[in-house]
């Protein structure tokens, strides 16, 4: 039996939590700029709530039936934490830390993804379009398709895609591009990761080519999303912080791909050395996945060079970085983003990287620069940020040196108000768009 609606998205998580037994929106660029398309379609949502061994009917939230796929603690942490974020994420993030490839997490991964196809077969009506997210959805399509051959299907991964070589290490490779076949159209970030796809499924003897495409996500942008904050609220922060010369930000989650502890130790040693004076940096770094060991050690490494930074640099009531590990509103992010004078993002690998967008979006009048990891998705569109290679700590240290040194210049603000512009244009509502415009061809 089909449900009736005409327009699916299934991703791992509701876009709500569940805060003291009410659900409350988790706001986030993805449900912004598919709320419209949901509605215009009698739309409906196929996730997770959140919460391992509850089970909750279908309901509506602001105008979207959401449906929640029911999560036990052994899902939570064979599916989720295990073969999700201990397999996959390390793999495809080129290896940072080693990813554990364990036979019972495989086939949890399986049962989950089941569980998951079967409920957007459940929900969606005659021919409709079914969108999937990300990489703990991979076998989605596949199984997707076999059960409902009447749905378009379109998959989108978030993540990188590795190089065939890293991605033949995986020992159900073939269930994988198995799975991912079943789309009509697969998406990813950059031109990069689609050609690593296609070469793998070029290598492949049994392979079927879907249709494949880049398509660069972004943030939302103007009334509601990431603008510039008022001036009292940006004097507010500065002045919170004694009005440092340069303020420097980092706004992440807590993860080995990020590359926090390297940024730390790159203005440690320019402190040491000298070459960075009157600085206050804020580190936002959101709890993540804090019960995998390789988060917790992350986790260790960055906490103590705040501390070591904070008491060799630091005097009574100034500590050089402020860290704050928890979540923080988005008003406020939008203060701290408009006030910064360098926002540092530095991961390792990172399918986009959204935070380096947000900063840009908040400086259209050329204030600013951004020190971007090459390695970020984004440094294909923001090519005018003061790129590094995190690998080289002394490339990280050239690159912020540079973004002081050339604070304020014609050739910072050109290049700001050139990224800005750009962001700006090419929002979230317009990479939802070209997505589906595309599977509609397809
Ligand atoms: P993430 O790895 O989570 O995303 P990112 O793209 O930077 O990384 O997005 C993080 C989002 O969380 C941003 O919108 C940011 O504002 C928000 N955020 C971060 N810290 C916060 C805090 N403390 N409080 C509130 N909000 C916070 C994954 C992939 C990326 C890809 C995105 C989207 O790893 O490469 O860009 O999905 O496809």
């Amino acid at each position: 039996m089909s449900g009736d609606n005409q327009f699916v998205v299934v991703a791992n998580r509701l876009p709500v939590d569940r805060v003291d037994g009410q659900w409350v929106a988790s706001p986030g660029g993805l449900v912004a700029a598919l709320a419209p398309v949901l509605k215009r379609n009698s739309g409906c949502w196929v996730g997770w709530p959140g919460e391992p061994d509850a089970s909750f009917e279908p309901f509506e939230n602001d105008g979207i039936t959401l449906h929640p796929v029911e999560l036990d603690q052994d899902d939570f942490e064979e599916f989720y934490e295990g073969f999700s974020n201990s397999t996959l994420w390390p793999l495809y993030h080129d290896l940072i830390v080693k990813p554990t490839y364990d036979r019972s997490w495989w086939q949890r991964y399986k049962a989950v993804n089941k569980k998951f196809a079967q409920a957007a077969a459940s929900t969606a009506g005659k021919g409709a379009t079914v969108w999937v997210q990300d990489y703990q959805l991979q076998l989605v399509p596949g199984m997707l398709k076999k059960l409902r051959p009447d749905l378009t299907i379109g998959f989108f991964l978030h993540i990188p895609f590795p190089s065939p070589d890293l991605f033949r290490q995986l020992p159900w490779r073939r269930d994988v591009l198995r799975g991912l076949e079943g789309a009509d159209l697969i998406g990813f970030q950059r031109k990069r990761d689609e050609m690593n796809f296609t070469d793998l499924a070029a290598q492949d003897p049994h392979a079927t080519t879907p249709r494949t495409g880049t398509f660069p996500i972004s943030i939302e942008t103007g009334d509601g999303g990431f603008s510039p904050a008022d001036e009292k609220d940006i004097s507010q922060v500065r002045g919170s912080l004694a009005n440092p010369r340069t303020l420097m930000l980092g706004v992440d989650r807590l993860d080995y791909t990020k590359g926090i502890l390297q940024r730390l130790t790159a203005i440690e040693e320019l402190l040491q050395e000298g070459r960075l004076d009157s600085i206050a940096m804020i580190q936002v770094a959101t709890p993540s996945r804090e019960r995998i060991a390789s988060y917790k050690t992350t986790r260790a490494g960055v906490e103590e060079a705040v501390g070591r930074i904070n008491g060799r640099y630091g005097k009574l009531g100034r500590p050089v970085v402020h860290y704050e590990h928890h979540s923080v509103p988005k008003s406020q992010l939008r203060s701290y983003y408009s006030a910064a004078d360098i926002m540092l993002v530095t991961p390792f690998k990172d399918g986009m990287n959204l935070v380096a967008k947000e900063y840009v979006a908040c400086h259209p009048d050329g204030s600013g620069a951004l020190v971007l990891s090459e390695f970020a998705g984004a440094a294909v569109e923001l090519d005018q940020a003061h790129l590094c290679n995190p690998f080289d700590i002394e490339s990280v240290k050239g690159a912020i040196v540079e973004a002081v040194d050339k604070q304020g210049s014609t050739e910072a603000r050109d290049a700001m108000r050139a990224m800005n512009e750009h962001v700006t244009t090419h929002d979230v509502a317009a990479w939802a768009e070209s997505f589906l415009d595309e599977l509609a061809r397809a």
